[in-house]
């Protein structure tokens, strides 16, 4: 998978040069680079920010500098059309599923806006030669959409073959069947008076399969019982 990453903040970024993700960019599997978008603007000051439009508070991004650097980056017609990922507070809400979708995608490019966000018509512009999504990772406001597009970036890139060691590893966890993940313990069964459940001990799969499904329902009733709906 081939990966581009827009930001003032390029240095954000170097977190991906280390665990799992980082591995698998050493092996070839996630080709991942990162612009900074001040190498696409023309002025002695590198400006990607203006007032809004209408007034109001804060910085809006400019389109020139945003339009140049996916000119850049979508330009290499190669038959598969790019996912570009604008992450906004405003956007869908980000999710397992969407995770699992994007995991299959050749090319991913996000563009991480600061202030107020990037003005409409970059994304609108960027409809007509991508498929553009605006994801949103949770409702709360960050600074920017740097954190969150890690966030995707982690979650996205833990499911492409080769990234996470054992891919059994990865179906009974949060989220993949709709339910949160049930509790889980290891050695020694006994710690500071509080004991492994017993039926982990007993050696009878049933048993314990039936336990571990129990216990999803129960904590997810419990913590999110929207998602039983
Ligand atoms: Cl994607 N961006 C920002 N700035 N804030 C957020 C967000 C994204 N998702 C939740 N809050």
């Amino acid at each position: 998978m081939r990966i581009d990453i827009v930001t003032i903040f390029p240095e954000f970024f170097s977190v991906l040069d280390v665990s799992l993700l980082g591995r698998a960019r050493q092996n070839g599997v996630i080709d991942l680079v990162v612009h900074d978008l001040r190498d696409f603007t023309h002025d002695r000051h590198r400006t990607v920010d203006d007032t809004p439009s209408g007034g109001g508070a804060g910085m809006v991004m400019r389109p020139e500098p945003w339009g140049e650097a996916l000119d850049a980056l979508l330009g290499t017609a190669d038959g598969t059309r790019p996912t570009v990922i604008f992450p906004t507070p405003a956007g869908q809400l980000f999710r397992q599923s969407m995770a699992r979708a994007l995991s299959t995608r050749e090319h991913l490019v996000f563009c991480c806006g600061r202030y107020e966000g990037i003005d409409q018509r970059v994304i609108e512009h960027t409809r007509t030669r991508a498929e553009v999504l605006e994801l949103s990772i949770g409702d709360y406001v960050l600074n920017g959409g740097e954190v969150a597009a890690m966030v995707v970036i982690e979650a996205v890139g833990r499911l492409i073959p080769g990234v996470v060691g054992n891919p059994e590893s990865l179906v009974e966890e949060s989220h993949e069947d709709g339910l949160l993940e049930y509790p889980s313990y290891t050695k020694p069964s006994t710690w500071r008076g509080m004991e492994t459940p017993p039926v982990l001990l007993g050696g009878n799969h049933a048993a314990i399969a039936a336990w571990r499904r129990e216990q999803q329902l129960e904590r997810t009733r419990r913590v999110r019982p929207e998602l039983l709906d």
